[in-house]
């Protein structure tokens, strides 16, 4: 592997061993580790750019990089958190390129505007692997692999025990009025899920997208949006949260307006994504009553691709990770195992 990076590896871990290293370094790097030089030569590097720490999904997939990509698992890995902003994500990767890492994992905050800076990393050779979110068809040659959530699925799946459950309740001519939580805007997170939902909403006229807004995959954000919705509208039967933090946040807005149940004693359908143990505990509870599983966990396929990726060997391009979807019927099951 290139010299020069590892040179850079080895000049940091001397810096942090003398305690030298500059508290505003734009990466987090391990300091709790002995690393002498023959062993920096071994090690990969990875420069990893995640988009943030909005929600308890992306703390569980953070650390679940971090678990993996360890001096004991044999990588170096750089990581920088850029906070919702995309300027920060494609400034984090130039940094990845000009320290010459071995390869750059990066999770897109939106779909578009990788263009240029991917094109930079294939000319210096960098390999770079979309984690979690995938960027827009047109720009994913430039990447080498992609490894997510298989967003419109997710949606469908919503969609698809929608239309069971209203059967089952008797109400499948009924009008049905729908708010939906949105996303941040511009993520494939979010176009995947509403895009996946809609095929199957489509099929019904009678289902209405009484109001839409964004809470930014954030619990605050989607208290407020939710206490918006419910002051605005008398009648909403049904609340898709497209994460677990904004479901739970609704959770708390439609709570303390005493509207879970309406006049008739009919409960509030809520609809979830991501799988986290606190939404779990809710479907437990029957108040959230459907949660499409979103896998974060991608830390050891993430290793092994890497692996493949730089030993030469064969790889696929595309890989999903497994995803159930929970309800009242099966989430005990899984509840105590939880780990985030
Ligand atoms: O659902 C949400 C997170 O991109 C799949 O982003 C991810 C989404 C996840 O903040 O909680």
């Amino acid at each position: 592997m290139h010299r020069p990076h590892k040179l850079t590896i080895l000049l940091l871990l001397l810096a942090l061993a003398a305690g030298t290293l500059c508290a505003c370094s734009p990466f987090d790097v391990a300091s709790d580790v002995a690393v002498t030089s023959d062993t920096a030569e071994d090690l990969v590097t990875v420069g990893f750019s995640q988009l943030g720490s909005e929600s308890a999904w992306r703390t569980a997939n953070t650390k679940s990089v971090q678990d993996t990509l360890t001096t004991e698992n044999g990588f170096f890995l750089m990581y920088d958190n850029a906070r919702q902003l995309q300027d920060q994500q494609i400034k984090a990767l130039r940094s990845f390129i000009s320290q010459r890492v071995d390869a750059i994992v990066f999770c897109p905050v939106a779909e578009d505007g990788w263009e240029t800076v991917l094109g930079e990393a294939k000319e210096a050779g960098v390999p770079v692997i979309a984690l979690d979110r995938n960027i827009v068809s047109k720009d994913q040659p430039l990447l080498t692999a992609f490894l997510g959530e298989d967003m419109r699925t997710e949606g469908v799946k919503a969609g698809t025990w929608l239309e069971k459950e209203l059967k089952k309740q008797g109400r499948e001519d009924e009008d049905i009025q729908i708010a939906v939580l949105e996303g941040t805007e511009g993520s494939s997170a979010t176009e995947g899920r509403s895009e996946g939902f809609l095929a199957i909403a489509s099929r019904h006229q009678n289902w209405h997208f009484t109001a839409q807004a964004s809470g930014e995959f954030t619990r605050a954000k989607g208290k407020e949006v939710m206490k918006r919705f419910l002051s605005e509208f008398s009648d909403i039967d049904v609340v898709i949260a497209q994460n677990d933090d904004m479901a739970l946040g609704a959770l708390e807005a439609i709570e303390s307006a005493g509207r879970l149940y309406d006049a008739e004693g009919e409960k509030m359908i809520l609809i979830s994504y991501d799988g986290c143990k606190e939404a779990l505990e809710a479907v437990t509870n029957g108040e959230i009553d459907l949660d499409v599983e979103c896998n974060p966990l991608s830390g050891p396929k993430l290793k092994t691709l890497i692996e493949n990726i730089l030993a030469g060997r064969s790889y696929s391009a595309v890989n999903y990770m497994p995803e159930k979807i929970f309800t009242r019927e099966n989430v005990d099951q899984y509840l105590d195992s939880r780990m985030y």
